[in-house]
């Protein structure tokens, strides 16, 4: 049963009429799929105060010394089964997550989840010791690195197959729908998942429903080692909600701040009742696909020119010198993450092992 007035339809669309009032019709609608982009390109920038820059920075600056750390571990033989590093995309999280209400929203991503987590706010140790397998790690020593997840943070996780988040993501937007609790679901996903049919079918439905749901293409240029150009027809992923009406954001994924301009109107968008925002990222990943990945699809100097020019954390770190934060300071902040990151290291190499009685538990759900 529907719970209050909450209605999963929207009002009937006018039937078509012919040539020029169809034409004029179409028109209007056309230009409120670009409406949100169009909004975009007034402001491209968040007005962040010297606090919040300076948030972003050491949030950024955290996901990053992690992730370097999470190496460091795997080479050591510290991580087990696969590893997927997000260095390089780190505006993107940090952008979006910034701007989410953590009370009532969710968020679900794919395998590339621990930027995602610590952007959440999420114990670096209980996400490191995740990594290691330990009892003390947030899915408990059982999922690893694909398979993060705490409804307590409402981060549904941490998905291995390509793609089937965002329909998990659909259904998180229908729950936040029908129990009228103001919340909007995040729903991530890759270039590669971008191009799964069950992508367009949960399309198709949240805009039907009018569901309170962010999807956001992290494109980052390659799935695994395919360039986008040689497996997209439609390489303009922002495009790919028009079949279904809904409004599209084209995002220079390297810059928090346009990041998270973006995320300001879409949200407002979704949480005025509008239903879907598609929003594209446009970033890159600097490590390989994964740490087994020798990354020979692409040149080393690509991938330094994104280092040299592009890199979202300097770029942010430019910015605070403009206004007058000194290398020093920057260089403490430094400091203190990297020794965050290293007790989240200790802790995860120190603690216990789950218990082999556990290998049996949270594997079925049981009860309904
Ligand atoms: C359904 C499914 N098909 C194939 C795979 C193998 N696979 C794992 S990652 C990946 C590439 C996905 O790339 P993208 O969506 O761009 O995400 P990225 O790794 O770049 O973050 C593929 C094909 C899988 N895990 N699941
Ligand atoms: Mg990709």
């Amino acid at each position: 049963m529907m719970r209050g007035n909450s209605t999963l339809a929207k009002a009937p669309r006018k039937a078509k009429t012919s040539a020029p009032a169809a034409q004029a019709n179409s028109e209007t609608e056309d230009f409120a799929l670009r409406s949100l982009q169009q909004e975009l390109e007034k402001q491209k920038r968040f007005a962040a105060s010297d606090e919040q820059m300076l948030h972003f920075y050491e949030q950024m600056l955290l996901i990053r010394r992690f992730e370097e750390r999470a190496g460091q571990l795997y080479g050591l033989g510290l991580i087990g089964g696969f590893c997927h590093l997000y260095i390089g995309q780190e505006a993107v999280a940090i952008g979006l997550q910034s701007a989410l209400d953590n009370d009532r929203d969710s968020v679900i991503t794919g395998y590339r989840d621990h930027g995602h987590m610590l952007a959440y706010g999420i114990d670096p140790k209980v996400i490191m010791a995740e990594l290691t397998g330990r009892q003390a790690g947030i899915s408990k020593g059982k999922g690893g690195s694909m398979h993060m997840f705490s409804t307590e943070h409402k981060f549904y996780g941490g998905h291995g197959i390509v793609g089937a988040q965002v329909a998990l993501g659909g259904g998180l937007a229908l729950a936040h729908q029908y129990n009228e609790d103001g919340g909007l679901c995040l729903a991530y996903f890759g270039d590669g998942a971008a191009n799964q049919g069950q992508v367009y079918e949960t399309m198709n439905m949240a805009s039907l429903w009018n569901l309170p749901i962010v999807f956001v293409v992290e494109n980052n240029q390659y799935a695994m080692g395919t360039a986008v150009k040689r497996s997209s027809a439609e390489t303009e992923f922002y495009r790919r909600g028009t079949a279904f009406r809904i409004p599209g954001m084209d995002v220079n994924g390297m810059d928090v701040l346009e990041v998270r301009q973006a995320a300001e109107i879409a949200f407002k968008h979704v949480r005025d009742g509008n239903g879907p925002v598609l929003m594209e990222c446009n970033t890159y990943r600097y490590r390989g696909h994964s740490m087994s990945d020798p990354a020979k699809y692409r040149t080393r100097e690509e991938v330094q020119d994104y280092r040299d020019h592009k890199d979202p954390i300097e770029a942010i770190k430019k910015l605070l010198i403009e206004q007058g934060k000194s290398e020093d300071e920057l260089k403490t902040i430094d400091k203190d993450i990297r020794k965050i990151v290293s007790e989240a290291a200790d802790f995860a190499e120190n603690s216990p092992e789950p218990d082999p009685a556990e290998l049996y538990t949270d594997v079925l759900v049981e009860e309904y």
